[in-house]
């Protein structure tokens, strides 16, 4: 009688220590490391996975004005999509060289955004103002 009581209390004992050892093995640390300053970069590793490795989402921006692309020229990475604000009193177009993207007429105030997928050169100009021109480069 005695012994088992004693058994009995023994397990209760150690039954009631179990969680206490368990929090000890794994402290609960987790959950106070990640927050403060991995806000921004959050959404960055999670995106890709099946296409092409280098996947980052940026945007670019250009403005249109006193008849330039302004800066003329902008280097990014592959998936960026670049937003062209037409901040001229007149109409703008951002017309690729080869076609391969055109805003049509852009007007005062108005934005044009392309994503660039593949990496290259995009040598772009206004088709109302030939002499205007500008370069998309795609990492
Ligand atoms: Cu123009």
């Amino acid at each position: 009688m005695k012994f088992s009581a004693k058994l009995i209390l023994l397990i209760i004992a150690v039954l009631l220590a179990l969680p206490v050892m368990a929090g000890a093995m794994c402290p609960g640390d987790d959950e106070e490391e990640a927050p403060p300053d991995e806000v921004m970069t959050d959404t960055v590793p999670e995106a890709p996975a099946d296409p092409p490795p280098i996947f980052t989402p940026v945007s670019v921006e250009v403005s249109i004005s006193g008849l330039n692309y302004v800066p003329e020229e902008v280097t990014t990475d592959r998936g960026a999509t670049v937003i062209w604000t037409n901040n001229d009193s007149v109409d703008h177009t951002v017309t690729a060289d080869d076609a391969s993207f055109d805003s049509g007429t852009i007007s005062q105030g108005e934005s044009f955004k392309y994503i660039f997928n593949q990496s290259g050169s995009y040598p772009y100009h206004c088709a109302i103002h030939p002499e205007m021109t500008g370069m998309v480069t795609v990492r």
